[in-house]
């Protein structure tokens, strides 16, 4: 039987492992663990940043900029990187340590070329959603649990969208890695998740205290 809880995992893609566009650091640290986690919830979800070539979050379209600058994108502030998880590239795809067996939805992100979307639920400008809100009503979930990249981008923005939808939302603090564009980032980004009605959990307490399914 299905429990109300899942498990996400947010952009588990080479281009955010270390030697990818964007790597983390410390973010190959996420096996065997994420695979191990995936174990303890009967619903698994995925995410994937998936931009066209032309997204104008990438520093490469804005030629008097570079990477890291922040710009104004139809009105949104927007942080500029190196181009990443382009569909067909290697790049764009799971880590390849990554156990998918179990993924039961993928929700991709980041399609429109004007507007980024850092959050598993909606666009940046709230205009747009995944599907994501869809999908898991449909499937009777209410808490999450959140993990993967990163920290102050990604997992921040999902969590903060979650709780003001309503969900009960888990960060699993040692299966988060963060950018830290500014040393900081990541302290804060998790302070304000918590602030904001987060509970911050870790992979130990988890394996003591939920039931192992597979
Ligand atoms: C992300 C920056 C740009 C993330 C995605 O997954 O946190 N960060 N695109
Ligand atoms: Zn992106």
């Amino acid at each position: 039987m299905k429990d109300s809880t899942a498990l996400i995992l947010i952009d588990l893609q080479l281009d955010f492992f270390p030697g990818g566009a964007l790597g983390v650091s410390h973010a190959d640290k996420l096996f065997p663990l994420v695979n191990t986690l995936q174990n303890y919830f009967s619903h698994v979800i995925a995410t994937k940043d998936w931009h066209p070539p032309t997204h104008k979050s990438f520093a490469s379209h804005h030629p008097e900029h570079k990477v890291f600058d922040v710009v104004d994108l139809r009105g949104l502030p927007q942080v500029l990187w190196p181009d990443h998880c382009v569909p067909g590239t290697r790049g764009s795809e799971f880590h390849p340590e990554l156990k998918t067996e179990r993924i039961e939805k993928v929700i991709y992100k980041g399609m429109d070329p004007e507007v980024d979307s850092y959050s598993a639920f909606f666009d940046n400008a709230h205009q747009r959603e995944t599907g994501l809100d869809t999908y898991l009503k449909s499937e009777g979930i209410k808490t999450l649990y959140f993990l993967g990249l990163a920290t102050d981008y990604c997992v921040f923005y999902s969590a903060l969208d979650a709780l003001e939808l309503g969900y009960e939302a888990f960060i699993i603090q040692d299966a988060c890695f963060g950018i830290n564009k500014t040393p900081g980032d990541v302290e804060h980004a998790l302070a304000t998740m918590r602030e904001k009605g987060a509970s911050l959990t870790d992979s130990q307490t988890l394996f003591k205290t939920r039931k192992i399914l597979t």
